[in-house]
């Protein structure tokens, strides 16, 4: 149960190869300035910094020509995500609730995946919530740019041609029905046609307009059973609307407010379903004054149970309530 001291492990993965934008590759940094440990010691949790990942070596031409041809920095990419899914597996079989701090969602391929394999051998069923504008489903095939953060969602489902970027490691892809997509507002025309055709769950900002976060948010949590579910949150700063964190590469307007995002988190801390976390697409170069990596940090905090006032377990109905 998330309720209560944890064992935490931050983990560092420096990668920018995977998004048009340098400066990601600071995230990591620029969130152990923002204070992200000692906000969570002082919430009564204990913390053990694992540092960054090194990537392992990986060059283009060790990957299937097709994959390296159209994706950008492929064999870079290869490289950390490999390092991440190893380092991620240990620190999961550990014990401790993993915090990977990003780099680009790229990382997510490496992370995930592990958490995938951790969830198959302890009998859980993984369940992950991507809280991001974008939908991050396409493929080699039909992404427009090459660029490998606008991938790993589709990777995590099975795609076939990104798996080579794992290397020789194995894990069961994701069930579509699973995947809850949240605050999408900027998607792909193909990209589109294939979260349909998959059947995730897309939920956009229209609907956060029209429903507000809390009944969104509230309908995942409800399906979900608390003994078997490993929810994993995977944090895109770019969710956030460019105002409230401006250290995004791909800003989009119309995104999370400040109170929206806290509102997620601390629903989603006291379901006590999450299991581990990624906080990605920070770019320190673009933020303004570390502005975004503290709000990052502070929506850590509430997901590790930060909170203005105490809630009594029976006094935070909004999040159990069926
Ligand atoms: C576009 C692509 C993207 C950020 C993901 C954008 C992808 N759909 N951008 N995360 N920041 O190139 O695939
Ligand atoms: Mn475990
Ligand atoms: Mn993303
Ligand atoms: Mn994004």
């Amino acid at each position: 149960d998330i309720a209560g001291p944890r064992d935490i492990g931050l983990l560092g993965i420096p990668l920018e190869a995977g998004g048009a934008v340098a400066g990601t590759l600071m995230g990591p940094a620029a969130l152990r300035t923002a204070g992200l440990a000692a906000r969570l010691t002082g919430l009564g949790h204990r913390v053990h910094d694992h540092g960054d990942v090194t990537p392992a070596a990986v060059a283009d031409r060790d990957l299937p020509a097709e994959l390296a041809a159209r994706c950008r920095s492929a064999g870079t990419v290869a490289g950390f995500v490999r390092a991440a899914h190893e380092r991620a597996l240990s620190i999961l079989e550990a014990g401790r609730m993993p915090v990977f701090m990003g780099g680009d969602h790229s990382i997510s391929m490496g992370t995930v995946s592990a958490v995938a394999r951790h969830c198959a051998a302890t009998g859980r069923d993984l369940v992950l919530l991507w809280l991001d504008a974008h939908a991050d489903f396409n493929t080699p095939a039909t992404s427009p740019s090459g660029n490998i953060h606008g991938m790993p969602v589709a990777m995590l489902c099975g795609d076939e041609s990104l798996r080579p970027l794992l290397g020789e490691h194995r894990f069961p892809p994701l069930a579509p029905e699973n995947v809850h997509l949240f605050g999408l507002r900027s998607i792909d025309q193909e990209e589109r046609r294939a979260i349909a055709l998959n059947g995730l769950d897309g939920i956009d900002m229209r609907l956060v307009d029209e429903f507000g976060v809390s009944v969104l948010l509230r309908r995942i949590l409800a399906d979900l059973d608390p003994a078997r579910t490993h929810l994993h949150v995977s944090l895109d700063v770019d969710f956030l609307d460019p105002e409230v964190a401006p250290g995004a590469g791909t800003p989009v307007p119309g995104g999370a407010t400040y109170r929206e995002a806290h509102l997620v988190m601390e629903m989603l801390h006291d379901s006590g379903l999450v299991g581990s976390l990624d906080i990605v697409e920070l770019n320190p170069f673009l933020d303004e004054r570390g502005r975004s990596a503290v709000v990052l940090a502070e929506l850590t905090a509430s997901l590790f149970g930060r909170s203005v006032l105490d809630r009594p377990a029976g006094q935070r109905g909004i999040a159990r309530a069926a």
